[in-house]
């Protein structure tokens, strides 16, 4: 039997079995070098190749348990015919005749769409994943998808079930779309996809700041743009290279070289975009290809030009143009590119389903493998030969052992929930509950810990609280779950944790990552421990061990609750005050009064929404969104976070201009929460096109501009490094108010601190069927505390005074 042959066989075997034979151990199974580039990440660091990995991973695993799994798989060839949920021709799959079996199985998946159009067979895609809403814009090249969501489209027989959107441009289109995503969760725990549908050229380079913006923070997005016909001349009218435009941006990006792709193009678009770490996908669409229909002939044809993806890494990237192709002696098949695509079977419903291990064990940042490792050093991974160690998440011994005991015994220990916390909520409740351990969150996992518990400590980093920036300087033992420890959270990275690092020396504490990609392993941080799985398999784990053997000594970190205590009630996020002064304003009649006021600042007017909303009980029931700046640091640290994903913000990218769209998105997801976008003036100036499309289609979305008439979060900047030469940051802004009557949206506007709880009141509560903007003048502050540039995390300024800064440390 050829090696691979067992290699794929051992993926079977996973697939059906996954208690009998770890997809840990796969990987001993598979020696040939295959590099998974790490797609996820914009760097595009090469984080282990495949080769470094499973060489390494040989060495170290039982070399007899690799007999036993590969024994097992061949038994399983024999059963399978008569077992196995997957279709394929199994009398060539035993026999070895070579690709049959693969192919075959295509054949039974690509017979469900006999006779549709690719545009047809895209629209039936949406449908069977349960897209309910589409944003997009027109366009020629994107004519025959767009004409499947017409109403009178004989398809739908009166009944259309996708609503269509139209934006005022693509990116809009696109940041709808996340929003969408990033506020819906489908029953398997994962984030709903957000689809946007755009034509060639102009429109899909228009969908370029979305689409990284996506990518940058994890969120599940399918393209689906027009091109020029196969047939059109080079340099088309309106052709541009959008798939090599979007490789980078993309966990995906590829054009349909047949409709017969389509079908595959599509399940495996959903299923690259919502697993892993989720992302976007790009599928380029040549006009002429969008009307082919599947015939018998095509089939065939197809079917008949399928290559093999095997063992050999240069045969595969011989074949590399392909999308589709056939894992020979098998019934999966490949998809995606060489290196980082991904292995699926048919089921008998017909259906195309993924391979979750063996086979494409290679793809660590694909499938968490619930190992934990220790002491790798990955400057030498290929010469370590000692001094790592591995164990099982969950087992009763080993390092899971070891692990658990440090968690239980650790005086000072802290946890940092990230994004991959979301959907352990519970979990992570039980875990901090039970051992009485402060918790902080990233901005992407603000209320995942309830905020109004005890032992909730806040958002970290750069523009977090202070307590756990004092915290975790100070822990013996870090717990980050599900965060990639980015620049914004860890400070001067050469004193991030010393007490941590101190603890470790000596056995009694240290760090522990969790993370669903391997390639976060030791990126950023070190870890002592890093759990390859996600934060919540790992949080059962813990627990499920803690509760079986609970800690003796249940006063251990008493001390420590009581620091962090104490440092709350002396670093609170200071909210500015202003003296009441008399002025004299106009109303609308020209008549002249004196009124008495007093000014406004962001975090006051964001203090004001949170008190009424959490006085109302309405804040379970409210999701925010932000753009970039001040408002967006001010929001994150004042409102009362109390459910995971409640916040909806561009983390990584940094995007201004998305609050509009991301809030639109979340409304449309979620009919019965309160949306709110809570938007700086620059970034609403950048995208309020939207307002066509909030108008048009009366999306009930409450838009607060919090109107500094300043760039704030650059201005500061300005006036630290720059000596306070202020260019290209000042605003002079328009009536919002007006612009919103445009559009026939009602307007509010606030400009006094008397006035503000009224108009606060009515904004939230008075509007709920029909869109509301709230124009709030507000004096120019900054956002405090901030990590001082270029310092370590617990060198915050706290008050806006002014200080000497490191001029060299500006940050980007
Ligand atoms: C598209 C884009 N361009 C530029 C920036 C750089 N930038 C970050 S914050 C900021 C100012 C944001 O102003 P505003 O939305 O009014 O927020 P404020 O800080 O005043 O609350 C700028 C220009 C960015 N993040 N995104
Ligand atoms: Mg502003």
């Amino acid at each position: 039997m050829k090696f691979h042959t067992a290699a794929t066989l051992l993926a079977a075997s996973c697939a059906s079995s996954p208690s009998t034979i770890s997809s840990a151990f796969a990987f001993s199974a598979l020696s040939t070098p295959q590099r998974a580039i790490d797609r996820n990440n914009l760097s595009r660091r090469k984080i282990h190749d495949f080769a470094t990995t499973t060489r390494w991973m040989s060495t170290i695993s039982d070399p007899s348990t690799t007999g036993k799994s590969v024994g097992a798989a061949t038994g399983f060839t024999n059963d399978v015919a008569s077992s196995a949920p997957w279709v394929g021709d199994y009398d060539s799959l035993v026999n070895g005749s070579a690709e049959a079996a693969s192919k075959s199985a295509a054949r039974t998946y690509m017979n469900n769409f006999k006779g549709e159009t690719a545009a047809h067979i895209i629209y039936s895609k949406l449908l069977e994943h349960n897209v309910e809403v589409v944003n997009g814009y027109s366009g020629g090249a994107i004519l025959p998808l767009l004409d499947q969501f017409h109403q009178n489209h004989p398809r739908h027989g009166g009944k259309k079930k996708i609503r269509w959107i139209t934006n005022s441009n693509e990116s809009s289109s696109g940041h709808v779309a996340e929003g969408i995503a990033k506020s819906s969760t489908e029953p398997d725990g994962k984030l709903a996809a957000g689809i946007v549908v755009a034509t060639s050229g102009p429109g899909a380079t228009n969908l370029v700041t979305p689409v990284t913006d996506a990518m940058c923070d994890g969120v599940p997005l399918i393209v689906l743009c027009g091109q020029a016909a196969t047939t059109a001349p080079q340099d088309a009218f309106q052709s541009c290279p959008a798939v090599e435009i979007m490789r980078p941006v993309t966990k995906w990006s590829y054009q349909i070289k047949s409709a017969a792709e389509v079908p595959f193009a599509m399940d495996y678009a959903f299923y690259v975009s919502r697993h892993g770490r989720p992302g976007p996908v790009f599928i380029d669409l040549p006009k002429d290809l969008q009307i082919q229909q599947l015939t018998d002939e095509l089939v065939e044809k197809f079917l008949g030009g399928l290559g093999s993806f095997v063992e050999d890494l240069e045969h595969n990237r011989r074949n590399d143009n392909q999308f589709v192709r056939l894992i020979p002696d098998t019934t999966a098949i490949h998809l995606g590119p060489t290196d980082s695509g991904l292995s699926f079977q048919v089921d008998k419903a017909g259906e195309l389903k993924p391979v979750e291990s063996g086979h494409d064990a290679y793809h660590l940042d694909h499938h968490n493998t619930d190992v934990i490792y220790m002491g790798v050093d990955y400057a030498k991974i290929y010469e370590q030969t000692e001094g790592r160690k591995m164990g099982k998440l969950g087992a009763e011994d080993g390092l899971m052992k070891e692990m658990v005991g440090l968690i239980k015994n650790a005086k000072r220990p802290f946890i940092i929930a990230g994004q991959g916390a979301n959907d352990a909520s519970k979990e992570l409740m039980e875990l901090a509950e039970t051992l009485q351990i402060p918790v902080a969150t990233t901005l992407h996992a603000l209320g995942t810990f309830d905020e109004r518990h005890p032992l909730a400590t806040n958002m970290i980093g750069m523009h977090g609280h202070a307590t756990p920036n004092y915290l975790v300087q100070d822990c013996d033992l870090l717990i980050c779950i599900g965060s990639r420890f980015d620049d914004r959270i860890i400070g001067r990275p050469s004193d991030f944790i010393p007490a941590a690092r101190q603890a470790s020396k000596e056995g009694r504490g240290g760090v522990i990552h969790v993370d669903v990609r391997f390639s976060e392993n030791a990126k950023q941080v070190k870890p002592d421990y890093f759990v390859h799985s996600t934060g919540k398999k790992f949080l059962q784990a813990v627990n499920s061990a803690i509760r079986a053997d609970p800690p003796k000594d249940t006063r251990r970190t008493r001390e420590w609750i009581k620091r962090k205590q104490s440092l709350e009630k002396e670093f609170p996020v200071k909210i500015n005050k202003y003296p009441q002064i008399t002025y004299t304003v106009e109303d609308e009649d020209g008549n002249k009064h004196e009124v008495v006021r007093s000014k406004m600042c962001c975090q006051g007017v964001i203090h004001e929404m949170n008190r009424q909303l959490l006085e109302t009980g309405k804040i379970d029931d409210s999701i925010f969104t932000t753009g970039v700046g001040i408002h967006q640091m001010a929001t994150a640290q004042l409102i009362t976070w109390t459910q995971p994903r409640q916040m909806l913000s561009s983390g990584s990218l940094g995007t201004m201009g998305v609050s509009t769209g991301y809030c639109m998105g979340a409304k449309l997801a979620n009919p019965t929460k309160i949306c709110i976008s809570i938007d700086g003036d620059g970034s609403f100036n950048m995208t309020f096109t939207e307002l066509k499309t909030i108008g048009e289609e009366k999306i009930p979305v409450k838009l607060m501009i919090l109107d500094n008439e300043s760039q704030m979060m650059v201005e500061y900047w300005q006036r630290l490094f720059h000596d306070e030469r202020y260019i290209a940051v000042r605003n002079k802004s328009p009536k919002y108010v007006t612009l919103a009557s445009a559009f026939g949206i009602k307007g509010i506007y606030c400009e006094s601190q008397e006035e503000l709880p009224e108009k606060m009141r009515q904004f939230l509560f008075d509007y709920d069927d029909e869109p509301v903007l709230f124009h709030v003048r507000i004096e120019r502050t900054p956002c405090l505390p901030m990590v001082a540039p270029g310092q370590p995390l617990d060198n915050m300024i706290l008050t806006d005074e002014d200080f000497e800064v490191d001029l060299s440390a500006a940050p980007s």
